[in-house]
């Protein structure tokens, strides 16, 4: 992995994973885009460009001047966006990878596509949801996740495309918003604690999901595609986490730095009926097992990290 392409740059993800991976594998080597214009720390910093990742020709061309032998497939429209225009995320989400997919074929790069834990329905098992178990999802994004995966699979058996992945759960981070998603809540807690004191919660204080502070998320994706491929057995669909939390353990952990931080809540029973659906706790063993994976945060270290430096670019 030495030339990269990025897609979705300009995201939640995708504007810490380009750092991450220009400070590794050098500044000209990565080209981040997106259909949107990218983040000023971005693009003053390395290679960039306008890409509508649907756009097969559009990609290949990009990629080919670029002379990159490995996408990072970011682009998508997340859950809770997705089901305010489920057709809209069907074809972004479908087209996108199909058309990297088929770049990746014919130039034989190497593709790493996030999953999620939105592959998971209300029939899979809530608690340390197994690697490999029934999958059937009522949103449109879980439904295009799972898709993804297979598609990765099959790209992956039939014509020997090297497609990685990870099932992230929901992710926490400072910088870039996060783009619509049933997990944005304990992204915006932060960000209200930190100005206001106060925070109005979108899901019941006991919806209780699998989390990850941004650092150990790109850690993670860096380091699953720079695993031996010969120990992979789960190439694209690995479970990953590393803590588990609800509103009210989240604001009971904010609360121990800013004392006079109060949450309410208002919940939004389109959020709270997809976060339902989905796991409470994640067996990432498989990770663990096949690629060493190890987060490095926990809830005390991402929240002492989270308001220490919001409380420098906030205030
Ligand atoms: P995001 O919404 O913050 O960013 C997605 C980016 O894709 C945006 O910048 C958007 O402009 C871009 N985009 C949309 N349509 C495009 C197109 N046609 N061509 C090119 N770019 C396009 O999302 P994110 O949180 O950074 O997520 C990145 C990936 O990780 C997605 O596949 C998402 O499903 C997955 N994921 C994210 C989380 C999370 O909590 N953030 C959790 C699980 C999985
Ligand atoms: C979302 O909430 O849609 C994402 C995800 C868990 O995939 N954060």
């Amino acid at each position: 992995m030495k030339r990269i392409v990025i897609t979705g740059a300009g995201g939640q993800i995708g504007s810490e994973l380009v750092t991450s991976l220009r400070e590794r594998y050098g500044t000209e080597a990565v080209m981040a885009t997106d259909i949107r214009p990218l983040p000023d720390a971005v693009s003053n910093d390395g290679p960039t460009a306008i890409l509508d990742a649907q756009d097969y020709n559009a990609v290949a061309q990009t990629a080919l001047a670029h002379k990159a032998d490995t996408i990072f497939h970011l682009a998508a429209i997340l859950s809770a966006v997705g089901e305010e225009n489920p057709s809209k995320a069907y074809d972004i989400n479908m087209g996108t990878l199909r058309s990297v997919l088929e770049v990746a074929r014919q130039e034989k790069y190497s593709v790493f596509t996030p999953s999620s834990i939105a592959v998971f329905g209300p029939t899979s098992p809530k608690e340390k949801t197994p690697q490999n178990t029934v999958m059937r999802p009522t949103t449109m994004y879980g439904i295009t996740k799972v898709a993804g995966e297979l598609l990765c699979d099959y790209y992956h058996r039939k014509y020997g495309v090297d497609t990685r992945g990870v099932r992230y759960p929901g992710l926490i981070s400072y910088g870039a918003p996060p783009g619509g998603g049933t997990t944005d809540w304990a992204v915006d807690i932060f960000f209200q604690a930190v100005e206001k004191n106060r925070y109005t919660c979108f899901l019941d204080k006991n919806t209780t999901l699998p989390m990850m502070y941004m650092p150990d998320a790109i850690e993670a994706s860096i380091q699953l595609m720079e695993a031996d491929p010969n120990r992979l057995v789960h190439r694209n669909a690995f479970n990953v986490t590393a803590m588990h939390l609800n509103p009210q353990t989240l604001a009971n952990e904010i609360k121990q730095h800013l004392p006079n931080f109060t949450i309410e809540y208002k919940v939004d029973q389109h959020r709270e009926a997809i976060a339902q659906s989905w796991p409470r706790t994640i067996d990432d063993r498989a990770a663990k097992h096949e690629w060493d994976w190890s987060p490095k945060y926990n809830l005390k270290s991402m929240t002492a990290e989270m308001i220490t430096e919001l409380s420098h670019s906030l205030n």
